[in-house]
Order: structure tokens, then C-alpha cells, then sequence
């Protein structure tokens, strides 16, 4: 027997939420959408990689010195394309573009809104068939509407995220959102082309067992990065209360699964890299308001909470320890007692 039930769609959903707010007027409910629709744009495009023309590198490098992949410019273009003509945004700062993408049409000067955004995180992966995602965070701008937005646009601290979240191309394809009441996530059903309320008020569970860093980094790591590592790994001579290691290489999954199952995603400093790897505006910021929101912790390793980190520059870098709070505590103290 089928049931008339269905859960309420992402649109469904934000405007429920919305009518909670009387004096809200809607926009950041569209702009929510609309970040729905590009990605539903981009789950089309990844679902058929192998089968269309969309794997591989599309023969240049972006600012950040890597090669850019077809589907890092394809996601990029689509979200561009889809946020700079719904009236609601007037600039995004991207992984994939030096300067502050701004727009000639005079109604996306109105816009209210900036976004942040990793249009296909975990780019190392896309050849492989392994989970990727896209990583967003929206601020009010702070500039005047009808003008062209700039630094002070997009330079503010995570803090004042209005919401963020990602979208997870895994074994089904997810939307994870947070406005800053709770974490909720949707999942996409490809039967009605809609992202459905799959995850209410996601929880992090305080502790895990999981851990999750790039262990080929080991020798490059601080003193007291190795020694909390090696206790992930449980007593010298028993190996007992080991933790288990996982670690995918796309931030969206890694993080995904340690928000749902308790566990620790550490990006550290290296000696190759000693301001980290991944970005504050686009990465760090909307993973760490997601990790407060669902109760967790997200720090750059010296007790400063990630969010709180004013930006100096677009494309800025931060060593990133993000999960359960208990975690994220043991791997600060343990890096205090090293000095
Ligand atoms: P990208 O945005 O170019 O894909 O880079 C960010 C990714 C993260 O998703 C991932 O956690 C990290 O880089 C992996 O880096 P590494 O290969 O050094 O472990
Ligand atoms: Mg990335």
C-alpha cells in the first residue's frame, strides 16, 4: 500500500520556517532555493560523469596554483549563473575566481546578499567516483544596495554567516543547511527532482571514534598534532580503545560523517603548508557555523573559535579542526602542552 505522505520539500520546508518570522520578506528563503536549483544543476551533471564529457581537467589552474577540473568550472559557472539573476545576490567570492565576482545587471546590484562559495569541493576525487560536495556561506552585505559590492562585503568574520551549508554528491545526494536554528538536512529525490527533509535538527554527537586527517602529512605535523594522533591509534603495547581512521579527501564527506557519527576532521599546518590548506571564507567558515549549530566545535588548533577570525583576504588559509566538541577540546590541549 503506498502512503499519501511526503516528507515537505526544501521550498516547503524554508517557507514553513520563514513564516516564523513575520517581518522576514523572503529573500534569504528564495536565495536558499535558488542554491537548491544550481545544485540540482551540478547533481545532473556528476550523476552522468563517465557518460558525458565532464571528467578530467579542463587544462588550466585557478588562483590557487591547482588544476582546475571540468566539473570545478562547470559547478562554478552553474552556480554563478543561477545566483547572479535571482535578484537576491549581489557578489560571490569563489574558489575558482580571483576577485570578487560582481554583476552589470542593475536588480543583482540590489541584491542584499554575498555569498561565499566552494562550487566542487574535494576536486581530487571527481575522476574516482568518490563523494564530493559544494560548500556555501551567505552574509548580509554591509555595503549600500545599488552599488557594486567589495571587500568589506565579503571580509567578515564567520560570526555573522546569516545561514550555510553544503551539498554532499555521495551515495544519494544531500543539502545541509543551517540559518543559525539548528542544522537540518534534506536529501534529494530524484523521482520528483526535489531535495526532501530527510534530517531534522541534526545532532553531533559530543564524542566519537572516528578521526579524520591526512596521515601522509605525519612527519610535517607539530609535536603536539603527532601526539594526539598517536593516541587516536590507543596504547603503545595493546593498541587498545583505538579510534578508526577515515579520511575520504573531500572536506563535505569527511565532515559529513562525523557530523553524523561523532568524530574529529583536523586540516593542521604543515611544513609545505604553515598557514594550512583550506580557506577560511569558502571551507572553514560554513563547516565550523554548521559544527556550533549541530553542536560541535570548530577551531583553527589555538583556541580561536574558527568563525570568530577576522579575513584579510579572499582566498585566505586556516588550519582547521573541526567535529565533537570533546574532540575538538582534547586536540587544543594537547597542542597548548607543546607550547
Ligand atoms: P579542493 O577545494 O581543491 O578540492 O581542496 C580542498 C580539499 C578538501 O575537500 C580536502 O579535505 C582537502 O582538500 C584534501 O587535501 P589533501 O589532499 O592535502 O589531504
Ligand atoms: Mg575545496
Amino acid at each position: 500500500m503506498t502512503s499519501n505522505y511526503h516528507p515537505p520539500t526544501l521550498s516547503e520546508f524554508i517557507n514553513e520556517q520563514q513564516t516564523a518570522f513575520p517581518f522576514a520578506k523572503g529573500d534569504l528563503t528564495r536565495l536558499l532555493n535558488h542554491i537548491g536549483v544550481a545544485s540540482k544543476l551540478v547533481n545532473r551533471e556528476v550523476r552522468a560523469a563517465g557518460l558525458v564529457d565532464i571528467l578530467g581537467k579542463a587544462g588550466k589552474s585557478n588562483i590557487q596554483g591547482e588544476d582546475v577540473m571540468k566539473l570545478d568550472e562547470f559547478a562554478n559557472h552553474k552556480f554563478i549563473k543561477v545566483l547572479s539573476s535571482s535578484g537576491e545576490v549581489c557578489g560571490i567570492a569563489s574558489e575558482e575566481n580571483h576577485d570578487i565576482i560582481t554583476f552589470d545587471k542593475s536588480f543583482a546590484k540590489e541584491g542584499k546578499y554575498v555569498v561565499c562559495i566552494d562550487p566542487l569541493d574535494g576536486s581530487s576525487n571527481i575522476d574516482v567516483n568518490v563523494s564530493i560536495g559544494t560548500i556555501f556561506s551567505i552574509y548580509r552585505r554591509v555595503t549600500d544596495p545599488g552599488t557594486d559590492p567589495d571587500e568589506r562585503d565579503i571580509l567578515q568574520p564567520g560570526n555573522k554567516q546569516v545561514a550555510a551549508g553544503y551539498v554532499i554528491y555521495g551515495s544519494s545526494t544531500m543539502l545541509v543547511y543551517t540559518t543559525g536554528l539548528g542544522v537540518t538536512g534534506f536529501t534529494y529525490d530524484p523521482s520528483i527532482g526535489e531535495f526532501c527533509l530527510s534530517h531534522y535538527k541534526i545532532d553531533m554527537p559530543d564524542d566519537g571514534n572516528i578521526y579524520s586527517v591526512n596521515e601522509g602529512y605525519y612527519r610535517q605535523f607539530s609535536p603536539g598534532i603527532r601526539e594526539y594522533i598517536d593516541r587516536c591509534k590507543g596504547s603503545d603495547e595493546t593498541g587498545g580503545d583505538a579510534l578508526s581512521a577515515r579520511y575520504i579527501g573531500s572536506l563535505v564527506a569527511d565532515f559529513h560523517r562525523n557530523l553524523m557519527k561523532g568524530g574529529i576532521y583536523m586540516y593542521p599546518s604543515t611544513a609545505q603548508q604553515p598557514g594550512g590548506k583550506l580557506r577560511l571564507l569558502y571551507e572553514c567558515n560554513p563547516i565550523a557555523f554548521l559544527a556550533e549549530q549541530s553542536g560541535g566545535l570548530a577551531t583553527d588548533g589555538k583556541g580561536r573559535r574558527i568563525i570568530d577570525l577576522v579575513p584579510e583576504a579572499i582566498h585566505q588559509r586556516t588550519p582547521f579542526f573541526a567535529g565533537s566538541k570533546k574532540m575538538v577540546k582534547e586536540v587544543e590541549a594537547m597542542i597548548r602542552s607543546y607550547g
